[in-house]
């Protein structure tokens, strides 16, 4: 079984996270097939979120608590394993973390207490998040062995190889890759991908993920050509941004507007996005009607 996870987008209404428009967020991904969220990732922003707004996205999804992996990583270990401590009491699947970014001449040997800290201060799986692109540091598959202690990895790689090493250390962890262009390897290599295009179009990944199940290669390739297209687009304005407009033009609610310094969109820039998506909201529809 592989899994759908998703990083979902927060929503925020005058600068603060609106807690109702992530709930029904959420309630239709999942209610679309999607398997698992994954809260306060990168496309969430969540390293522009103080702690107590990651805490107030993990309660908003407190009746799906069993379906988030909650991302908890902070520059201050405190207040990474107050929030660890918090989602064990809900019940998560698991936390996540990406390693301390920012602080880049920290010894290894930091790098991996950091974990192990982490592991120790609730018992519940822990996941690392890398994104060697974002935050500098790359916790490789020698250095997850060494930690010892994780369950998983959400590798955040264009490189698949890379990803696959995890596993190929470490077959019992959990392995999924965050790049949108290699969903399709994923599903097929990994236990499952994290898609930030998962926030607009769930269906095609749902989809995707019953085409590899059935061996239909083929067809699951057409659809990670559908997502090329897409983030290709969404790149032209700075996909963060974009995400937020997309799910209102895939789903059909509004989920608001990003928080600065990620800017939202311009209505110029809105109008040119919905024209240039047209046909392939076209091409989806007829897919899955
Ligand atoms: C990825 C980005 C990667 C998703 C998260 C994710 O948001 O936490 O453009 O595919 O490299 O970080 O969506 O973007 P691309 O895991």
């Amino acid at each position: 079984m592989t899994d759908v996870v998703v990083p979902i987008l927060t929503p925020f209404r005058d600068g603060e996270v609106n807690k109702e428009a992530l709930r029904l967020h959420a309630e239709n991904l999942l209610e679309k097939g999607v398997d698992y969220i994954f809260l306060n990732g990168t496309t969430g922003l969540g390293p522009a979120l103080y702690p107590e707004e990651k805490l107030a996205t993990l309660e908003a999804l407190r009746d799906y608590a069993d379906r988030v992996i909650f991302q908890v990583g902070e520059l201050n270990l405190d207040k990474a394993v107050e929030l660890a401590r918090k989602a064990r009491d809900l019940g998560v699947r698991a936390i996540a973390s990406y390693p301390v970014y920012y602080f880049q001449r920290i010894p290894e040997k930091h790098l991996v207490k950091y974990f192990r800290d982490l592991c120790a201060s609730a018992s519940l799986p822990v996941f690392l998040y890398n994104y060697p692109l974002a935050t500098g540091k790359d916790v490789d598959a020698r250095l997850v062995e060494e930690i010892g202690c994780l369950s998983g990895v959400k590798d955040t790689n264009e490189s698949l190889s890379h990803t696959l090493q995890y596993k190929l250390r470490n077959p019992k962890l959990i392995v999924y890759n965050g790049s949108d262009s290699l969903v399709f390897a994923s599903l097929t290599f990994l236990d499952g991908t994290v898609a930030s295009t998962g926030n607009y179009v769930p269906e095609v990944l749902v989809m995707m993920k019953n085409l590899v199940k059935a061996n239909d290669f083929e067809g699951a390739i057409k659809l990670q050509s559908l997502l090329d297209k897409l983030v290709e687009i969404a790149r032209k304005y700075g996909s963060f941004s974009a995400n937020y407009e997309l799910v209102r033009i895939f789903q059909g609610y509004s989920i608001g507007k990003p928080r600065p310094p990620i800017y939202p969109l311009e209505e110029s820039e809105i109008k040119t996005l919905e024209a240039e998506v047209r046909s392939i909201k076209d091409m989806i529809t007829e897919l899955t009607s």
